[in-house]
């Protein structure tokens, strides 16, 4: 018989409270070893890193790591060449996080689709201007990514009465929302669509892929990016906004945040900029899931949510 190993948890985040997550985990384990990055502990005890970046000085010294846990349903910001090899990751699905992306994805259609985009433009010029709205079922939305995010997203807005198209690797079928894949589907829903939102994963595939050749198939089209600040080109951004083919842009996500100071999206007319709040993780909520996996990890079984290293998310 082999004995239960004790879990201990080595913590990283400059987001997530630590006190936070400690006390949620406890409630799952008599017994629970928990250490920051920058407490002294022994790391041989280590089994398990929960975290949103790999600590300053590395993973390598912990030589017991049965998992990698992220704080986030991304895992870009983990970079596999400072990951010890062959240590199973996974990602985060938390029903709070799902919540909150949806919250987000609707206050940011809806902004779009009653044009206050347009009639915060026009309030700053003292300009009263008519702009009639369209009905939610006369309105396109494309939704790029139809994972655990992208379903619950595309599904809320096709219950809020839009005509919801979605974009994913492989074809899905979700009640009431058309499926699109491969490059001619992108370019299709892309036409199609008055409102764009995107919430791909970041990996090599996708890494600018809201680019000049997408904008171009677009035409007056609203952009939200919710993914990740390496989806977009930004200098392809500012140009298609001068030439119209891209309205407004709402951005939660930069290449580099905070933005620069000085960057030419701040105080940009047609960008409403928010930093990073789009989704927000839940100790209380996420616990359980990250429990399940810290014993699934210690006693070998395949993790939940694992990333497939080839596919990158
Ligand atoms: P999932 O892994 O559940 O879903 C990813 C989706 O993207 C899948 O539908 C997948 O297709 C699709 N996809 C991946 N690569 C491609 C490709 N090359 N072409 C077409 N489709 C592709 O991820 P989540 O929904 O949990 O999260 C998505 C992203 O949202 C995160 O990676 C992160 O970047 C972002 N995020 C942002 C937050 C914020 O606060 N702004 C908060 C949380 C997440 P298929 O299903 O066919 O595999
Ligand atoms: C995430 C994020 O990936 O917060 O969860 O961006």
């Amino acid at each position: 018989m082999t004995a239960t190993l004790r879990p201990h948890v080595l913590f990283n985040s400059e987001w997530d409270s630590s006190l936070a997550w400690k006390a949620a985990l406890t409630s799952h384990f008599a017994d629970l070893g928990f250490s920051t990055a920058d407490d002294a502990c022994d790391p041989d005890a280590v089994n398990i890193a929960l975290i949103w970046k790999v600590p300053s000085d590395g993973l390598q010294r912990f030589r017991n790591l049965k998992a990698i846990l992220s704080l986030g349903a991304g895992v870009n910001q983990l970079d596999p060449l400072e990951l010890p090899q062959g240590i199973p990751l996974a990602r985060l699905v938390d029903q709070t996080l799902t919540d909150t992306m949806v919250e987000y994805a609707k206050a940011a259609v809806f902004r779009c689709h009653r044009n206050f985009d347009v009639f915060e433009r026009h309030g700053r010029s003292e300009c009263w201007q008519y702009v009639a709205p369209k009905l939610a079922r006369d309105t396109t939305v494309g939704v790029l990514g139809l994972g655990e995010l992208g379903s619950a997203i595309a599904t809320a807005l096709q219950q809020e009465g839009f005509e919801v198209h979605g974009w994913s690797r492989t074809l899905k079928s979700l009640p009431g929302v058309s499926s699109h894949s491969g490059s001619n589907g992108l370019n299709e829903l892309a036409r199609g669509c008055r409102i764009l939102v995107n919430v791909l994963p970041l990996t090599p595939q996708t890494e600018g892929i809201l680019s000049r050749t997408l904008f171009a198939e677009c035409n007056g089209t609203r952009l939200i990016n919710m993914g990740r600040g390496g989806h977009l080109v930004e200098a392809d951004l500012l140009e298609a906004m001068a030439s119209g083919h891209i309205d407004s842009a709402t951005l939660d996500v930069a290449a580099v945040e905070p933005l620069p100071p000085g960057h030419a999206f701040w105080n940009h007319p047609r960008i409403l900029l928010t930093p990073h709040v789009a989704g927000l993780s839940s100790p209380t909520t996420a616990a359980a899931v990250v429990a399940s996996n810290i014993r699934r990890a210690l006693s070998g079984e395949p993790l939940l949510h694992q990333v497939s290293a080839a596919r990158g998310y």
